[in-house]
C-alpha cells in the first residue's frame, strides 16, 4: 500500500484524492495540506487523513511514502526540491514549475540524486485514444510523420487567467504530447494571432501555434479558451502515406428531432477522466515497493517549459523563436512511457 501526502487540495487536488480513495487499488491518502486550512482540514476529515501546515511538514512525515502536488504552479519547484532532498517519489501536476529555470534545478537535483522521483502530470499519454494514434503512428503504417493538425478548446477559463496561459497553461499539454507521439524535440515555435473573439474579453483568444519538430514536421494548435460549446480536444497526424486522427469524443450518439448528436464534454475532468485513472494506477504500480517511475519524466516537464518559454516569446514578438534546451543528463536517455 502506498501512503500518498497531497500538497494543494483545489478542483484537481480533490479529484485525485477522489480517484486515489475510491476508485485505485494499491493506494492510500494518509496525509494533506493546503494554504487554505480550512479547506485542507475539510478534505483530511473526509478521508481520514492527517492535516499538515505547511507542504515541508508534509513531506517530512514519516507515514507518507510519496508526494502528489496539486498547489499553484508557482509553488511547484519548492514542493518538487523537498520530495527529491527526502528522497520519496513526487508526483507533480503540470507545469512542472512555471520557468525554465526552474525545471533545471529540479532536473539538477534529481540527477545529482542518481535516479528517478519525479513524474509530471502530463495525462494524455495515457488517454486510450491518444495512445491508439501513437501506435498507429509508431507501426509505421501512414509512412513518416508529416504533420499534426491539433486544436485544444476550453469552454471558458477564470478570471486570473492572462494571455501566455494559453501557451503556458493549455498548449503545453500538446507540447508534451507531440514530443512523445513523434518521439523527438521541438525544434521552433511561431505563434499566428487571428481575429479576437469577443468571448475572451480583453484576452487574446483564439491563438494559432504552429510548432516545427527536429525533424521538419509541422504541428499546429488552435488555442479557443472561450469557445462556450464545450471542452473539445482534438489531433489528426498526417503522414506520407496515410492519417489518423483521434475518434469522436463520446461513446454514444443521439439520433433525434431531426439531427444526430453526439454530447460534447463539459470541462478536462469529464474528457481525461479515464486517463487520470490510468496515469495514477501506473505511477502507483511503479513505485509501489521502492520502483521508480517511468511517466513523464523532470527532462519532460523542462522541454515543456522551454518550448513554452520559446512560445510566449514568438507571440510577443511575432518571429520565428528557436528552442534550445540543455544537453539531456543520462538519467533521462529511455524514452517515457
Ligand atoms: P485550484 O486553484 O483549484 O487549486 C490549487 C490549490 O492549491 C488551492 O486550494 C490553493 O489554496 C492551494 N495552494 C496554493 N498555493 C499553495 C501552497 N504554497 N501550498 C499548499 N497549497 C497551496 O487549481 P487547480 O485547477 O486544482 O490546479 C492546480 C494545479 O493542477 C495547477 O498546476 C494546474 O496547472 C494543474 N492542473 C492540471 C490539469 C490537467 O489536466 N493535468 C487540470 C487542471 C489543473
Ligand atoms: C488546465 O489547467 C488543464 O490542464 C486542462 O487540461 C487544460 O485543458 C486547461 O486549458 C488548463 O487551464
Amino acid at each position: 500500500m502506498v501512503r500518498v501526502g497531497v500538497i494543494g487540495t483545489g478542483m484537481i487536488g480533490q479529484d485525485h484524492i477522489r480517484r486515489m480513495t475510491q476508485v485505485l487499488a494499491g493506494v492510500r491518502v494518509a496525509a494533506v495540506t493546503d494554504v487554505d486550512a480550512s479547506v485542507a482540514a475539510a478534505v483530511a476529515e473526509k478521508v481520514g487523513a492527517t492535516a499538515h501546515a505547511t507542504g515541508e511538514d508534509l513531506v517530512a512525515d514519516p507515514e507518507v511514502d510519496a508526494i502528489v502536488v496539486c498547489s499553484w504552479g508557482p509553488t511547484h519547484e519548492q514542493y518538487v526540491l523537498a520530495s527529491i532532498a527526502a528522497g520519496k517519489p513526487v508526483f507533480c501536476e503540470k507545469p512542472l514549475a512555471t520557468t525554465q529555470e526552474a525545471c533545471l534545478r529540479i532536473v539538477e537535483a534529481e540527477v545529482a540524486h542518481g535516479s528517478r522521483l519525479v513524474q509530471v502530470g502530463y495525462m494524455r499519454r495515457y488517454d486510450a485514444a491518444y495512445r491508439a494514434l501513437k501506435k498507429v503512428v509508431d507501426s509505421g503504417e501512414l509512412g513518416a510523420p508529416l504533420m499534426m493538425h491539433c486544436a485544444h478548446r476550453n469552454a471558458s477559463v477564470p478570471p486570473h487567467y492572462t494571455k501566455d496561459m494559453a501557451i503556458t497553461d493549455t498548449a503545453v499539454h500538446e507540447i508534451d504530447m507531440v514530443r512523445w507521439m513523434f518521439g523527438e524535440e521541438i525544434a521552433a515555435a511561431r505563434v499566428l494571432v487571428p481575429r479576437r473573439s469577443a468571448n475572451g474579453g480583453e484576452l487574446q483568444d483564439p491563438l494559432f501555434l504552429v510548432l516545427e519538430m527536429a525533424s521538419g514536421a509541422l504541428v499546429d494548435v488552435e488555442i479557443s479558451v472561450n469557445i462556450r460549446y464545450g471542452y473539445d480536444i482534438r489531433g489528426e497526424v498526417v503522414g506520407e502515406s496515410g492519417t489518423a486522427a483521434l475518434g469522436e469524443l463520446s461513446p454514444i450518439s443521439v439520433r433525434a428531432a431531426g439531427r444526430f448528436a453526439t454530447p460534447v464534454p463539459l470541462d478536462w475532468r469529464e474528457r481525461f477522466l479515464a486517463a487520470y485513472d490510468v496515469e495514477f494506477q501506473e505511477w502507483i504500480a511503479s513505485i509501489a515497493g521502492g520502483g521508480a517511475p517511468v511517466g513523464p519524466s523532470a527532462w519532460d516537464g523542462y522541454a515543456a517549459a522551454v518550448v513554452s518559454d520559446a512560445a510566449v516569446a514568438a507571440l510577443d514578438s511575432g518571429d520565428r523563436v528557436a528552442v534550445v534546451l540543455a544537453e539531456k543528463p543520462k538519467l533521462y536517455l529511455e524514452a517515457t512511457s
